[in-house]
């Protein structure tokens, strides 16, 4: 079986970009805008310029590594994923796929290969919303599903505006929505991913080319009650906000539960305020994470969720809950599902289709331009967390499923 791309250097490419992290002695922390965020983008210019890209920064603080095409004029083929990080996340979530496109840059160039068309190889920022919640920010101002101006206003745990957050980053907040792009500006979007799950490790196939994607939403809730002494304030005489938090979260995973299709529903952070030992709670904010394949399982699944959390409010406790993020299931094209597959099978990889069950750019992408999305095993299926790991042999597959189908895009014939 013919391999194009070059383990060794992914490998190199996944430590070099992983040196840019916030918590090296616990997984890959890398929020956008951060200060390691900077420097891991500085390390991807540097490699997309040895690629030989020619690299700009758009007005949000994507990386576009460009190779000019025979015909520049062409709408360009974009290939990337992110690189910000969960919490204490992986080194390959997203960044496997920023890396897998400089992989094929550096194949492009070393085999004196020119694309019909421009191709875009992107490095994104705030797919998985850590900072300003959310997700997927990066891809949906791209394809204009984001308002400019309310996004400017975004605030952080620490109540830093995004606006501030970009202008500290270098950006100009005024020329944000020049990141936005016109519809028929991408000839298509390619995405490597890890699958983050247990299901091609298990099988023991090579790739996954994926052709549907769950749909997701999420919310953030709010109970507001009356902080005060721990020690003087009668049982009967209290307002505590942590009390009503924690009722709505014993009754929501059995809605997932109960409505089955493979819904899910994770309660992944809370804070607690004003968070001391001796001191009432009186304000309590967490997220409640909702995914299905099927559209009005999620749909019913918010409105449940919203009515438990608005009930465990009680007499007691104002509660406010407010939607951050709802996309509907997403079906990929099918074309780009049958080239990838072709590529993948004239490799002589075993491959299967899936669903994702995680969400990606990928989603966002899909109506704006034909889209694919090629998963690599998952070791353990562990994903979001220190241990997830790909080997770079695996991961070189998946990258050569892309590399075929990105020339078969832009016209590119080679003897192989
Ligand atoms: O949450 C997700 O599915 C992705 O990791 N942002
Ligand atoms: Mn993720
Ligand atoms: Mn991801």
């Amino acid at each position: 079986m013919t391999q194009f791309s070059d383990p060794q250097r992914l490998q190199v490419l996944i430590d070099g970009l992983n040196q840019f992290n916030a918590t090296p002695d616990k997984g890959t922390t890398r929020l956008t805008y951060s200060p390691e965020f900077r420097q891991a983008s500085d390390y991807l210019r540097g490699q997309m310029e040895a690629a030989g890209l020619t690299v700009r920064e758009d007005a949000v603080g994507n990386l576009i590594g460009r190779l000019e095409g025979r015909q520049p004029d062409l709408a360009p083929v974009l290939i990337g994923s992110h690189f910000d990080s969960v919490p204490n996340g992986g080194k390959f979530d997203g960044q496997a796929g920023v890396i897998a496109g400089i992989e094929i840059a550096f194949q492009l160039k070393e085999r004196g290969l020119t694309p019909e068309r421009p191709v875009e190889f992107i490095a994104m920022i705030e797919e998985e919303g850590t900072r300003f919640g959310g997700g997927l920010l990066a891809s949906r101002i791209m394809t204009g599903k984001v308002d400019m101006a309310a996004l400017l206003d975004y605030a952080d745990d620490d109540g830093i505006l995004f606006r501030d957050a970009m202008q500290d980053y270098g950006l100009e907040p005024s020329k944000a929505h020049e990141a936005v792009r016109q519809a028929g500006s991408v000839h298509a979007f390619l995405e490597l991913h890890i699958e983050q799950g247990p299901v091609l490790e298990a099988s023991g196939d090579d790739v996954a080319i994926v052709d549907r994607i769950v749909g997701l939403g999420q919310l953030k809730a709010t109970f507001h009650g009356q902080a005060g002494h721990a020690g003087t304030t009668p049982m009967n005489a209290r307002r505590d906000a942590l009390v009503g938090a924690v009722t709505a979260l014993a009754q929501l995973p059995d809605l997932a539960r109960t409505i089955g299709e493979d819904a899910v529903l994770t309660v992944g952070k809370m804070e607690v305020h004003p968070g001391g030992a001796n001191v009432i709670p009186d304000r309590v904010v967490f997220t409640a994470d909702i995914r299905a394949p099927k559209e009005n399982v999620v749909r019913a699944l918010m409105d449940q969720a919203h009515d438990v959390i608005e009930r465990a409010g009680g007499n007691d406790l104002s509660v406010d809950v407010e939607q951050q993020i709802f996309i509907s299931p997403v079906p990929l094209s099918a074309q780009m599902h049958e080239r990838l597959q072709f590529h993948a099978n004239k490799l002589g990889l075993k491959s299967r289709t899936m669903v994702s069950g995680a969400g990606h750019d990928a989603m966002v992408m899909a109506d704006f331009a034909p889209t694919g999305l090629v998963f690599v095993p998952s070791r353990h299926g562990i994903s979001h967390a220190p241990e997830e790991w790909t080997d770079c042999d695996q991961l070189a597959k998946g990258v050569d499923v892309l590399f075929l189908t990105l020339c078969d895009l832009t016209e590119i014939s080679f003897t192989h």
